[in-house]
């Protein structure tokens, strides 16, 4: 069977990873409000606050605070299993605890580990804090720099890609995003009415959008989601 699974993760599957949510209870929007660190409007009008935001969350993502989960470990094995032309893993996250565990992934949203200069558009790698301060390595301007990360209002990266996956998915798999944010939120009905893929959702709740699930797992992803993989495996004799 040469069935093709694509997988969304939002920031539920970082959490016990110790990275904090958007909307859940202590999650970041509680002390912060979007309109103040997550639009482009926000970094032109107050870009010395919008900085210290995403240094913060930079600077803890690169600690030893945080590190990758079994519910990460769970997606490299199908990805193991399943090999590179059935499976594909677009993540709304900032992190790279996909990455660390060595599943390739679209980062639809943009990486906390990347900058990019507003002058010349130029991609670099970043670990250091960010300030008005900082100059562009290419084109040397200042105070033009500004975390690699998309925006409120702004377009989510690689969306024709994701959308061909998507429309070929059979399997279609969400974790840990609450299903608020567009486009993302609607990838379900895509995978669904296009792909014709069976859908599972798997959240600590229900979300606005389960009901357009054929199954909701609730839990945390790093309890339910190993279990599921090892079955699912098992099932084709890939375990
Ligand atoms: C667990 C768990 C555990 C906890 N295990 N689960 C009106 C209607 C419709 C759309 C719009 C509208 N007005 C504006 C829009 C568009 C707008 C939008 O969606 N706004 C909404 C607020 C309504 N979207 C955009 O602007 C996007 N761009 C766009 O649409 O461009 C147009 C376009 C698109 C496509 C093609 C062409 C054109 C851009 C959106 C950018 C989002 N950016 C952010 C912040 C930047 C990154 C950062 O600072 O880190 O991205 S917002 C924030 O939300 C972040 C996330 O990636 C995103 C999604 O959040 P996520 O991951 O779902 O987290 P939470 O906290 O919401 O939920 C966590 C879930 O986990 C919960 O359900 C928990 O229960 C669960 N959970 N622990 C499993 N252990």
């Amino acid at each position: 069977m040469n069935e093709k699974v694509v997988i969304l993760t939002g920031a539920g599957i970082s959490a016990e990873s110790g990275l904090r949510t958007f909307r859940d209870q202590n999650g970041l929007w509680e002390d912060h409000s979007i309109e103040e660190v997550a639009t482009y409007d926000a970094f032109i009008k107050n870009p010395e606050l919008v900085h210290r935001f995403y240094n913060a969350r930079r600077a803890q993502l690169i600690s030893d605070e945080v590190s990758p989960n079994p519910a990460h470990a769970a997606i490299q094995r199908l990805f193991e299993a399943l090999g590179p032309d059935r499976f594909f893993l677009v993540t709304q996250n900032v992190d790279d605890l996909h990455d660390r565990v060595g599943t390739p992934c679209v980062h639809m949203h943009g990486e906390l580990l990347k900058g990019r200069c507003e002058a010349c558009n130029s991609v670099f790698d970043l670990h250091d804090p960010l300030s008005t301060e900082s100059v562009c390595f290419k084109c040397k301007e200042k105070g033009l720099l500004r975390p690699h990360i998309v925006w409120f209002g702004e377009i989510p990266f690689n969306m024709e890609l994701i959308y061909s996956q998507l429309s070929e998915s059979d399997l279609f798999i969400s974790i840990g995003t609450s299903g608020l944010v567009y486009p993302a939120a609607q990838f379900v009905r895509e995978a669904k009415n296009v792909g014709g893929a069976r859908c599972i959702e798997f959240n600590t709740e229900n979300t606005p959008i389960s009901i357009e699930f054929d199954e909701s797992i609730e839990g945390p992803a790093g309890e339910t989601l190993p279990g599921w993989v090892d079955h699912f495996l098992k099932q084709r004799g890939l375990l």
